[in-house]
């Protein structure tokens, strides 16, 4: 039995809801020799009374954006992709906090690299999920991993194949005793976590890469400098030395899985006084209370399941 099988029962498979022993993959499976695949990682928050998924539709624009930038058709519309996530989630009944992993990987098609008319398979997985990293902050490592560059892959694209970068960055990381890594891009500016975009406070200003620093375009990046700025900060998204992470007042990593995470530490030495800033204690308080649906001014970001 599949370790995941004690964690969920239905599986989203092609179109149908399977049992979830019976959503398995052959080892001569494409995406797993060559990582031609494309997924998604969308948190879902049970707020006592109903399940509500954040900015749903946007993961799955993203999704199928991230096949055409890759090079193949995922065959299922956004809205039916939507649909489906709220099927599975239904099935398995869950009323907790889920993490809802779609995935879309070329199949069974041989092992040439030529994906051209290759089977597309499609899977929707949800299950129970905490915290990612550790919620109190974390300390970070500028990796001597480089973030891969935007033209030697679309990077924009959230492709499996280009996690090996993250899983190297953050595997130098972990054996040195830190938690997370940063990478910078290939000109040597900050690029992003190996899971996570980055943000910098200084002097009061909020700022983050650009899409043109080779990072994944974050739903959780958006949506903070949306919240940040309805709060009235001003927000810059522009290249950020190296240096800057080691004068900023403060640093967060933002993403579906880390939400809004405090940097403690960079490289060993404390970002401001060492402890969480104001700035991002405030961000992380009303991004809890969008997700859970009491603060009801961003209630457009969120899918009711139930
Ligand atoms: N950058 C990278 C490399 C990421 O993998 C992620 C998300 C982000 C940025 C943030 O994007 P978003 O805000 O849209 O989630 N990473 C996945 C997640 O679910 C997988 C982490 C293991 O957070």
């Amino acid at each position: 039995m599949s370790v995941w099988c004690r964690r969920l029962r239905y599986v989203w498979l092609n179109g149908r809801i399977v049992e979830c022993e019976n959503a398995r993959v052959h080892v001569l499976t494409h995406a797993l020799h060559y990582g031609s695949a494309v997924f998604e990682g969308i948190r879902g928050y049970w707020n006592g009374s109903n399940l509500n998924i954040f900015r749903l539709r946007d993961h799955m624009v993203r999704l199928v954006n991230s096949a055409k930038l890759v090079g193949f058709n995922l065959g299922y519309t956004v809205e039916q992709l939507v649909d489906a996530t709220i099927e599975v989630i239904k099935a398995n009944n869950f009323k907790e906090d889920v993490y809802i992993r779609p995935i879309a990987f070329i199949g069974e098609g041989g092992i040439s690299l030529d994906i051209t008319g290759m089977p597309v398979e499609v899977s929707i997985a949800a299950f129970p999920f905490g915290k990612y990293l550790k919620a109190e902050g974390v300390k970070v490592k500028i990796t001597s991993w480089r973030r891969i560059p935007s033209f030697s892959v679309p990077v924009m694209a959230k492709a499996s194949g280009i996690y090996l970068n993250s899983i190297v960055a953050l595997r130098e990381a972990r054996r040195e005793g830190y938690d997370e890594a940063i990478l910078l891009d290939w000109r040597g500016y900050v690029a992003e976590g190996s899971g996570e975009n980055v943000f910098i406070v200084r002097g009061g200003v909020i700022a983050t890469p650009p899409i043109t620093a080779s990072i994944l375009e974050g739903v959780t990046r958006d949506s903070v400098m949306r919240i940040a700025r309805d709060e009235g900060y001003t927000v810059e998204e522009r290249d950020i030395t190296r240096e800057e992470l080691l004068v900023a007042d403060e640093i967060f990593l933002t993403g579906t899985a880390a939400e809004i995470t405090p940097v403690l530490e960079v490289d060993g030495k404390p970002v401001g006084d060492g402890k969480p800033g104001p700035i991002t204690m405030r961000l992380k308080e009303i991004y809890q209370n969008i997700v859970t649906g009491v603060d009801v001014r961003y209630k457009s970001w969120l899918t009711p399941v139930y």
